[in-house]
């Protein structure tokens, strides 16, 4: 498999037509991504224009790419295809993220380690199976300077090849159990399928745990701990509800025992999307790779340790934005947010006098000083040249969660006035009240763009028990609840059954799109009520008694 993989040895004119062509591809897709990024609205193009000139309802797609590109959480790399530039504004909120994680994982007793990006051919070999389905997707190196590289290497996708052998190397006593590493870095799959910053990218940022355990129940336990902490990134930190659950045998990651995963909700399309996986590999990889402790039980008895690996990438991000965001750009949760209050000074005219300025410039800073102390990050808008209407566009665009307004009339009243990004509702705080009232109103704000999107992931969450009522209720945008007997094959079925081609509409002679078919989300470990004694598989064509409900639905 791998000798398949790798690149055959090329002769020198062979690669010099490869490169040509390669330049040919990076001109041409650099010229695509650049028009991606630049649709024409009303005679201007779309970069020109600085607010969002789409609606969300409208063309969420349009609408997403704008939001990142003048948020500025993204840039296209241009020079190659599928990749993302991640500005500052995203990689703040993936240190908060990292740093959170980073402490739950230390006290679960999770080092911290850092291996080599590349694979050989022949560590792939070792699990060949698994990797198999991967293949199209790994990315070859295979020329260091001008001279092939004896033998290419893999760009690493997943790290199981690269660390394994080491796992097996490192752990050889019970005494050495559990033994439990995460690494922060990126990797790179070469994807087919369309890209789409954060949710789909060749290259992303994650987070990658490897553990390994004495016994089936030990690492159980952590795969269901992990997986609690990825419910409460999302939860806690980006308000975006999931649903907790294991995946079915056809959706599972196909080297490992069980996979558990959390399941996200787009509202504006309707569609399931994954949020993180935490797997337990069983014995599988430690078989491949032979990583074995003597059985505390029987000296001489070698058994082989039971493994999880667990992961958690930069596609939360997207989610966030997808779920949150309005058609004045970005909406962030504030404890995600870099700048959670903005300041912007209003009823400053040509009139006031410099003394006033001053005064109201004083004001200003110590409005930010005290919210600095209360544990507020403040900044403000003190830019010459904007009118503040046009500053308070480009922080809604960029999701500051509040924003402060401060001038004459208010200093007069010893107020503020204050304007919620997620609300548009408008108030004052009492200055003398601002350090306790600007946090507490932070907090609420976090709780209710939960609490929305709770409502709306609730509400689109439906169970269905007649096969005929399945594709109304996805076009309806909903994800379903069936009962299902969990076969592969029957999966496989269901998924056909839902997907509608082209010379299926009802009415042939109106053009219809083909719509995606539905596949499993997950086995919600909280079913919405007790399956009925002997209730059927929803699937009209199989036989079988249903096993569960099972949460499907459109996705990516
Ligand atoms: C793409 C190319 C090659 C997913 C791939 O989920 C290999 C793979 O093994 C591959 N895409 N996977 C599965 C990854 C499993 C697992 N690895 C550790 C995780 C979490 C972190």
């Amino acid at each position: 498999m791998a000798d398949a993989a790798a690149p055959a040895e090329q002769s020198k004119s062979a690669m010099k037509k490869a490169e040509k062509e390669a330049k040919k591809a990076a001109e041409k897709a650099a010229k695509a991504a650049k028009q991606a990024t630049m649709p024409v609205v009303g005679g201007k193009k779309t970069d020109d224009i600085i607010g969002i000139t789409v609606s969300k309802a409208d063309n969420f797609p349009q609408w997403y790419q704008e939001v990142v590109l003048k948020a500025e959480m993204i840039e296209y790399y241009t020079e190659i295809s599928g990749f993302f530039i991640m500005r500052p504004a995203t990689m703040y909120i993936w240190n908060v993220i990292r740093k959170w994680f980073t402490a739950e994982i230390e006290a679960l007793g999770v080092d911290e380690t850092n291996f080599p990006m590349f694979l050989s051919a022949k560590s792939l070999e070792k699990e060949k199976d698994h990797v198999e389905g991967f293949a199209p997707e790994l990315a070859w190196v295979t020329k260091a300077g001008d001279k092939n590289l004896e033998v290419p290497v893999a760009v690493r996708p997943t790290s199981e090849a690269v660390m394994y052998p080491y796992y097996s190397k490192w752990i050889r006593s019970h005494r050495d159990l559990p033994f439990r590493l995460n690494q922060w870095n990126s990797v790179v799959r070469w994807e087919a399928k369309q890209t789409t910053p954060f949710l789909r990218a060749r290259e992303f940022l994650w987070q990658e745990g490897h553990t390994a355990h004495l016994t089936e129940k030990l690492a159980g336990e952590e795969v269901l701990q992990i997986l609690e902490l990825y419910a409460r990134i999302y939860e806690e930190i980006l308000a975006v509800p999931v649903v907790r659950g294991k995946k079915t045998e056809n959706e599972k990651f196909a080297g490992g025992y069980y996979t558990t995963t959390v399941e996200g909700y787009i509202p504006s399309n309707g569609r399931g999307i994954q949020g993180a996986t935490s797997h337990c590999l069983g014995q599988n990889f430690s078989k491949m790779f032979d990583i074995t402790v003597e059985d505390p039980a029987e000296k001489g008895k070698h058994i082989n340790v039971w493994q999880n690996s667990w992961g958690l990438s930069t596609r939360v991000i997207g989610v966030m934005v997808m779920i949150h965001g309005d058609d004045k750009g970005l909406v962030l949760p504030p404890r995600i947010a870099k700048i959670q209050v903005i300041i912007v000074p209003v009823g400053i005219t040509k009139s006031t006098t410099e003394e006033a300025k001053a005064a109201h410039a004083t004001q200003i800073a110590d409005i930010k000083k005290t919210l600095l102390s209360a544990g507020v990050r403040t900044d403000e808008d003190q830019r010459e040249g904007y009118t503040p209407a046009w500053k308070f566009n480009d922080w809604e665009l960029k999701g500051v969660p509040l924003r402060i307004e401060f001038g004459p009339k208010d200093a007069a009243k010893d107020v503020v006035s204050y304007a919620r990004r997620d609300t548009g509702e408008k108030g004052t705080i009492p200055i003398a009240e601002i350090n306790t009232k600007v946090p507490e109103l932070l907090e609420t704000i976090q709780k209710d763009l939960y609490t929305k999107a709770k409502a709306s992931f609730d509400e689109h969450r439906v169970v269905v028990e007649d096969w005929e009522k399945v594709i109304p209720a996805l076009d309806a945008k909903n994800v379903v609840l069936i009962p299902f007997c969990q076969g592969e094959k029957c999966e496989d079925k269901i998924k056909d059954l839902t997907t509608t081609k082209h010379d299926e509409s009802p009415d042939a002679s109106v053009p219809q799109a083909p719509s995606m078919g539905m596949k499993s989300l997950c086995i919600p470990f909280e079913q919405p009520k007790e399956l009925a004694e002997g209730t059927k598989c929803l699937n009209p064509e199989c036989e079988a008694t249903a096993k569960s409900y099972t949460m499907f639905g459109r996705s990516y």
